[in-house]
């Protein structure tokens, strides 16, 4: 006899499929002048397909607490950095690391704000963590916040994108970012995160009992998870430039890796022109800083995903930006890819 449950969540796996594949074959198309939010890929998506992924994505991510603890059988692991809207770049990345029905990956957040393609980045990265809750796990940054991404981009992409319903659009997608968790245990050796390390993190357990749902507090553990940087211009953990949270140098690195018994702080957040392949190591190899949206800002920086392998061996797999017009839409000529194995985890 059929069993209901089992048959309306085959239903709904297959919406998710339908709405993935929507998303992974959209051709490119030419963007219109003086429209900067039009889409540089044409995915025309519904008001009532951002209100099923949102939806579904709450309830997925109240299943996970705000610390995941993402075992050795979750291995190997490509983690990938800062997307922002640049959902072409994202599309290589799940082409060259791997189909996400077979292949793990963690994203570190900031998929939305600055680039042109924030909604579709978030919700193909969201549908692919409802459909594969077992290989792709998905950590909040400071743009996936009502506070910043008013500011940076998202909500007018929201208003342009869903007009008239531009404003439901983008509740939907706060009220979905506010369940998002924020930290990765790997492997229990990697610490995993968009910002930083926090003076109040006493324990993983005090990440684990963070107050959700929430938006991003502008003080305090949860701040710091998604603002903090890695800094040595000033000793211990110094007010940052950006007006928000801490900067922290290696010693408080060192000894926070010693403290938890942690090998690699994978982190976020930045990207500068000293990080030459998409990456920067700090405090003797303790933290990595990767970003994951080559010529970010046309700043022709390149861009990286982490692959962690089954022994915990970190390797990079290098995403340099091509400029011209010869290479939209071509998945293997986009972007040169390189790798390099620097370091252990
Ligand atoms: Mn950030």
């Amino acid at each position: 006899m059929a069993d209901p449950m089992k048959d309306a969540a085959a239903v709904d796996m297959a919406w998710f499929d339908t709405f993935i594949d929507k998303l992974m074959t959209a051709s490119p198309e030419v963007r219109p002048p003086r429209d900067p939010y039009a889409a540089l890929i044409n995915v025309n998506i519904s008001l009532e397909e951002v209100a099923t992924v949102t939806r579904r994505g709450v309830a997925s991510f109240k299943e996970q607490k705000p610390l995941l603890r993402i075992n050795r059988a979750h291995l190997p692991l490509h983690i990938v950095g800062d997307m922002h809207g640049q959902f072409r770049e994202l599309r290589i990345i799940l082409s060259r690391c791997g189909d996400p029905a077979n292949h793990s990956y963690l994203f570190l957040g900031d998929y939305v704000d600055r680039g042109v393609q924030g909604v579709e980045t978030v919700l193909l990265v969201m549908a692919l963590k409802i459909r594969y809750p077992d290989r792709v796990f998905m950590l909040r940054g400071n743009h996936e916040d009502c506070n910043t991404a008013t500011a940076y981009g998202f909500y007018d992409e929201c208003l342009a994108k869903f007009a008239p319903n531009g404003e439901a659009a983008w509740t939907h997608f706060v009220s979905v970012f506010n369940w998002m968790p924020l930290c990765a245990y790997v492997g229990e050796k990697i610490l995993a995160m968009h910002g930083g390390i926090s003076p109040h993190i006493s324990s993983l357990e005090a990440i684990e009992n963070l107050p959700r749902p929430s938006i991003i507090p502008p003080y305090g553990l949860m701040c710091d998870l998604v603002w903090a940087d890695p800094d040595n211009k000033y000793p211990g953990w110094a007010l940052s430039a950006r007006g928000i949270s801490y900067t922290f140098d290696d010693n408080l690195i060192k000894s926070f890796c010693d403290n938890f018994k942690i090998d690699l702080i994978v982190r976020a957040h930045q990207i500068n022109n000293e990080m030459k392949g998409g990456y920067k190591f700090f405090a003797d190899g303790r933290l990595v800083s990767i970003f994951s949206a080559p010529n970010y800002l046309n700043m022709k920086n390149d861009a990286c995903v982490i692959r962690v392998n089954r022994d915990l061996l970190c390797r990079f797999v290098v995403f340099r930006p091509k400029m011209g017009k010869s290479f939209a839409g071509n998945k293997s000529t986009r972007v040169a890819s390189a790798e390099a194995s620097v370091g252990e985890a």
